[in-house]
């Protein structure tokens, strides 16, 4: 399964294909994503290009020429917004020399660095182990077409069916293994000494992540031994009270995930479901607020989360030009808190409604 080297930093460009010109503003929104997703995911992404096209090629999804002009481009890896075929894969590859991804590879990337727990991680590699599969047996297909053709020798089919058979053992091997871990989970979390945990919810680009580098570095005077036991999603942070907190970064929601990959999603957010609190966040910038704001409550109540022990959070009010809209908000959602995690504005109040729930919570 191939992972994005998040040391070497690598460029990615981000392609899109539509049908009809007039599908590219659409498209442009989820290249956005896309585009998250893959700084989520360690890539630096470069440039996003939509290209429209009424029939995708089939041996080559951007035709010939096209991957051809993207030889020279300096980047490592093409990503590309739909999933290609195995073939279509292989091909790109030859014809352009860089790392061909499609959005679920980013995404089962991601799963994979958010995946902390043993359960989580069993539960990732077990979706990346079916999407292996899935890819194999798409590849088989397309190899036992070409079987006669001049210039393809025996394909390997015996390979491919020995390749399978790893594939399935390893799942079966996965899938005791992960009823083995449940079953001693709930007796070890039971044990565990823990601090007031604190999670963050919401989708990509809500702003999570500079939400907790903005309370971490609020948090400077916190003890700095511990943090080098802390994983890296994970951060110690204190109020003005001086309570200190965990503050959980979590993978975030992500538009239209597959549902073979709703699992290993689910599993990657145990930390969310085991924290205290969870701190909602929405980026009030978006257009479509309201639509997530409705999507996060139904993944929430899925997991069981969806109640009082969360704050729900506007950020992103720098991005408010009209006042109005604001003001309608704040009435409408008396209980939530609005800020600005890059201009680190609100932090202090919502520092506060942290201190009120460690009190009522925690005592
Ligand atoms: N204008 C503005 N941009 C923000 C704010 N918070 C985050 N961002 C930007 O939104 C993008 C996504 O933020 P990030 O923290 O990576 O979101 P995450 O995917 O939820 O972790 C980044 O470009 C941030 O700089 C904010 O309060 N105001
Ligand atoms: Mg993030």
């Amino acid at each position: 399964m191939y992972k994005v080297k998040e040391k070497e930093k690598e460029r990615a460009l981000i392609i899109g294909l539509v049908r009809r010109s007039d599908e590219k503003e659409r498209e442009l929104e989820e290249l956005n994503e896309l585009e998250s997703l893959a700084k989520t995911s360690g890539a630096i992404p470069i440039e996003k290009i939509i290209q429209v096209k009424n029939k995708p090629d089939p041996a080559n999804f951007i035709g010939r020429g096209k991957a051809k002009s993207l030889e020279d481009i300096d980047v490592d890896i093409l990503l590309f917004n739909e999933s290609l075929s195995p073939s279509q894969i292989a091909n790109l590859e030859v014809l352009t020399g860089k790392k061909i991804l499609d959005r679920q590879d980013i995404i089962l990337d991601i799963f994979a660095k958010h995946a902390r727990t043993r359960s989580a991680k069993i539960e990732v590699e077990l979706a990346q182990l079916n999407f292996l599969l899935t890819r194999l047996t798409g590849r088989g297909k397309e190899l036992s077409r070409l079987g006669g053709t001049i210039g393809t020798r025996g394909p390997g089919e015996k390979k491919l069916e020995i390749d399978r058979r790893k594939i399935r053992k390893g799942i079966d091997h996965l899938k005791k293994e992960l009823s083995r871990v449940e079953k001693t989970r709930e007796i070890q979390r039971k044990h565990r000494e823990r601090m007031f945990t604190v999670a963050l919810l919401g989708y990509t680009n809500s702003g999570k992540t500079t939400l907790l580098n903005a309370f971490t570095n609020a948090g400077a005077a916190a003890d700095d031994k511990l943090f080098v036991t802390l994983d890296p999603l994970t951060r110690l942070a204190i109020t003005n009270k001086g309570n200190k907190f965990l503050l959980v970064d979590t993978v975030g929601f992500i538009q239209g995930i597959p549902t073979q990959l709703m699992a290993s999603f689910k599993s990657t957010l145990e930390e969310a479901v085991s924290a205290d609190i969870r701190l909602v966040l929405l980026d009030i910038s978006s257009d479509n607020y309201e639509e997530e704001l409705e999507e996060t409550r139904k993944i929430m109540e899925d997991l069981d989360i969806f109640n009082a022990d969360n704050i729900l959070i506007f950020n992103k009010i720098d991005q408010v030009v009209d006042p109005v809209i604001l003001n309608y908000l704040q009435e409408k959602y008396p209980e939530a808190v609005f800020i600005s995690a890059k201009e680190k504005k609100g932090l202090e109040r919502l520092l506060e409604r942290i201190d009120d729930y460690k009190k009522r919570f925690w005592n």
